[in-house]
């Protein structure tokens, strides 16, 4: 019967997963390469209001910045809907982390290659919450100087936290992190179904 599809078909679920990572790391640019909906992005340019309190070392040539958040959406399959959420990088912005973890099953944290510290305070932010993550370098100009567990080790990274390298100007690398994310979370939920399996 026509229609009956749509009838029968359950919604897809829908699952909430940050993008995080210090200033100029990539964010909107990985939220605005995956998202299958225009990405709303609230993006002020940069002002000379900011240049003492925005650190843009390493990072000249950024003209632009995320004041309160990215919004994306991508589907993985026909049952798994991503709502992305890009967060703002700049410390003074901080105070809206909390509220954009609200939910979160998971995250990105994405590094600059050339600028990893920027990137330890969101991860640290994680670890804390116990809000599982994978860590995207992404490196610029297509350059991965460093193999995965190199930049494991100089982020004291544990060894169930992947680490991907991707291009977050791109789509399919960008979707492989959350794809790599995805199977982390499932594989994670798995494990702790069958634990308490085992408790009863
Ligand atoms: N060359 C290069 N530029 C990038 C890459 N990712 C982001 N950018 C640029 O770096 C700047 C900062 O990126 P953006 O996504 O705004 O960083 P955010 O602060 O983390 O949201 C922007 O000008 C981007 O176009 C990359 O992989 N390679
Ligand atoms: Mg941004």
């Amino acid at each position: 019967m026509a229609g009956s599809d749509v009838i029968t078909r359950a919604a897809p679920d829908t699952v909430k997963i940050l993008i995080a990572g210090g200033f100029g790391v990539g964010k909107t640019t990985m939220v605005g390469s995956v998202s299958e909906i225009t990405p709303l992005r609230t993006e002020e340019r940069l002002t000379a209001a900011g240049l003492d309190v925005d650190d843009l070392d390493g990072i000249e040539e950024k003209t632009a910045t995320t004041v309160a958040l990215d919004f994306g959406r991508i589907t993985i399959s026909r049952d798994l809907v991503l709502y992305l959420f890009g967060t703002p990088g700049q410390q003074r912005f901080w105070f809206m982390w909390n509220d954009l973890a609200l939910g979160a099953l998971g995250a990105v944290v994405l590094i600059d290659v050339r600028r990893p510290e920027s990137s330890f305070a969101a991860i640290d932010f994680f670890e804390r919450r116990n809000i599982p993550f994978v860590v995207g370098v992404n490196g610029f100009y297509g350059d991965h100087p460093y193999p995965p567990d190199e930049i494991r080790e100089a982020l004291a990274l544990p060894d169930d936290v992947q680490v991907l390298l991707c291009d977050a100007r791109e789509r399919e690398s960008s979707r492989d992190v959350l794809i790599a994310l995805i199977d982390q979370l499932i594989a994670s939920a798995v494990h702790t179904g069958a634990a308490r399996q085992t408790e009863k």
